[in-house]
């Protein structure tokens, strides 16, 4: 059986993301992790937090604290908020490791010495006062289409064109403000991906066949205009220092490498990180899952922003290292969550943020929104609307209101153990069919990684429980057959085992609580097969159980109102 390596994007250091990073590139991953973990299977869900670069140091500078302290008290907040969407990694590591460190020079040493990198000299611009060169986003001037006077040397924020940090008025250093620039000559190592092209375009062909299209016509897009050689090193103090050994001179004066050279490295230095902290006596090879791991299956999640960096220019390096390193097997890409068909915005705090959810509502019923509405063959659009009507109807009506129903009416008539009741007739014969097929769509959706099919089967697996219930009406079969009346319970009560384990992966925490209906405290009971899905006999009469409180809260008009207003929604400028 093959063993399941997962990453997701590593998202970036700078600030608590919000509802659209969450589901195009965790939650899924997070969702897919659980479900191979719960049919069996041998996983690692691996990711970190991005830390390098200017955009690091530019927050560090705003906050007013060393760079290496700013990153560590970001990397915790992250991680408590992902923890708080019961995000399964089994390792949450940091771009910033000692390990990624060793990782990249060691790549970088392996390109160099099978001749795909080279040292050229690039103009720069040069601030006397800062004693240093500065990227293209530490200058800052007017920008000359529009007049925005904060625009960045590569980009103005205001109408978004592509500047060179010469096109703007009145430049001037963001770190120090000083406009004493001047342009000089500098060397930077070169990554020679035109070289590499013909093999990547190889690997692609042979593995970009089996990906979601989403990721492999980006990743032909990409290619089809031809790899040009890259730039991979920067001036910065944050980053993968150029080893020394190789290139002394760029060593001393102090280059990093770029951070999308070192980030998708991360994934691997990760799993060292994860190996590294391994307790006495449990024994993590790294290695295996990396290198020559011809038994791993390594899918990939992303915003399909990222693609072309996973699917050409990382495996690029990889492949130019002339070592055998695991390359991606599977790349699932996302499109736009929009709020209200509006771009969520960090810096204008419009949207949800993720750490503002979970002080709203518990995680599951983000993720069982944010899957069911996972923009994947295009944008989708959180609305207050939608999430409150999606949630009603589909957890606490469908979902928490059966296991209620189901048990309380089984207490007040049978008592607290699961009644016996008339073997199983013709209609539980039609329902475990009806729950087997269905069972075996979820798989078929999850295992091809489509995730809204796969929540409308979930869905559909909680109806088919309700409408069973609402045809065999137990309420009023109890006064003139409670035999048969509590057969229909007891097959309820087994549909709650089976919802308990195939939901996991959506939302761990309602199953915890279905499950512990009948084990309080154990664990999650295996998947389940065909055979057993058309019995539906997990639950054995005579086993005792308890009534939960209510699973899933409705959300009512007024806190429909209450949240739009607060974060923002329709009528407000989404610019
Ligand atoms: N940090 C995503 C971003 O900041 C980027 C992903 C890296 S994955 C190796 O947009
Ligand atoms: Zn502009």
């Amino acid at each position: 059986m093959a063993r399941h390596l997962i990453t997701s994007a590593l998202p970036y250091i700078n600030g608590i993301k919000h509802l659209g990073n969450m589901v195009g590139s965790m939650l899924p991953a997070d969702v897919y992790a659980r479900y191979l973990r719960g049919r069996g299977h041998e996983v690692l869900y691996i990711c970190a937090t991005d830390e390098h670069g200017t955009p690091a140091e530019l927050a560090a500078q705003e906050a007013g604290q060393p760079v290496a302290d700013f990153c560590a008290d970001a990397h915790r907040r992250q991680r408590a908020v992902y923890e708080g969407f019961e995000l399964s990694f089994d390792h949450f590591g940091r771009s910033s490791s000692a390990q990624n460190r060793e990782i990249t020079q060691d790549i970088a040493r392996a390109l160099h010495a099978h001749g795909f990198i080279e040292e050229r000299t690039v103009r720069q611009v040069y601030s006397p006062a800062d004693g240093r060169f500065l990227p293209d986003r530490y200058i800052i001037g007017t920008c000359p289409h529009c007049g925005y006077d904060q625009a960045r040397g590569d980009q103005c924020e205001n109408c978004t064109r592509v500047l060179d940090p010469t096109d703007l008025i009145d430049a001037r250093s963001a770190i120090s403000g000083s406009s004493d620039l001047e342009v000089r000559d500098t060397e930077h190592l070169f990554l020679l991906q035109s070289r590499l092209t013909p093999e990547v375009e190889e690997w692609l062909d042979a593995t970009a066949g089996q990906w979601p299209v989403l990721a492999s016509s980006i990743a032909r897009k990409w290619l089809a205009e031809g790899l040009r050689d890259r730039s991979i090193t920067r001036d910065l103090d944050w980053g993968v220092p150029v080893p020394a050994d190789v290139w002394p001179k760029l060593a001393a004066e102090g280059k990093v490498f770029y951070v999308w050279f070192d980030a998708p490295i991360e994934y691997i230095g990760a799993t060292k990180e994860w190996a590294d902290a391994a307790a006495a006596g449990d024994v993590r090879d790294w290695r295996s899952w990396w290198y020559q791991a011809e038994d791993v299956r390594y899918t990939q999640f992303m915003a399909k922003d990222n693609v072309p960096f996973h699917t050409v220019m990382f495996p690029a390096t990889i492949i130019g290292s002339r070592q055998p390193w695991k390359k991606v097997d599977h790349v699932k890409a996302f499109n736009w969550l929009t709020y209200y068909g509006g771009k969520f915005s960090t810096s204008r705090r419009r949207g949800i943020f993720t750490d503002a959810a979970l002080e709203l509502l518990p995680a599951d019923y983000w993720r069982y929104f944010l899957i069911a509405n996972a923009p994947e063959s295009d944008d989708s659009s959180f609305t207050w609307e939608l999430f409150a009507s999606v949630v009603n109807k589909d957890l606490a009506d469908t979902l928490g209101n059966f296991v209620n129903r189901v048990l309380s009416f089984s207490r007040r008539r049978f008592g607290e153990q699961v009644p016996a009741g008339r073997p199983a007739g013709a209609a539980e014969a039609r329902l475990g069919e009806q729950i087997a097929e269905l069972l075996a769509e979820y798989e078929s959706h999850l295992d091809a990684l489509s995730f809204r099919k796969a929540a409308q089967s979930l869905r559909a697996l909680w109806s088919a429980g309700n409408s069973y219930l609402d045809a065999k009406a137990p309420w009023t079969e109890v006064r003139t057959d409670p035999e048969g009346a509590a057969r229909t319970l007891r097959t309820a009560m087994n549909l709650i085992h089976l919802y308990s384990v195939v939901s996991e992966p959506f939302i761990p925490a309602g199953s915890r609580a279905m499950r512990d209906v009948f084990a309080p405290g154990g664990r999650t009971g295996t998947w389940v097969d065909a055979e057993q899905a058309r019995a539906l006999d997990f639950v054995p009469a005579g086993t005792g159980f308890t009534v939960p409180p209510v699973l899933f809260a409705k959300i009512g008009d007024e806190e429909v109102q209450l949240w739009s207003r607060r974060f923002g929604s329709v009528g407000q400028p989404s610019a």
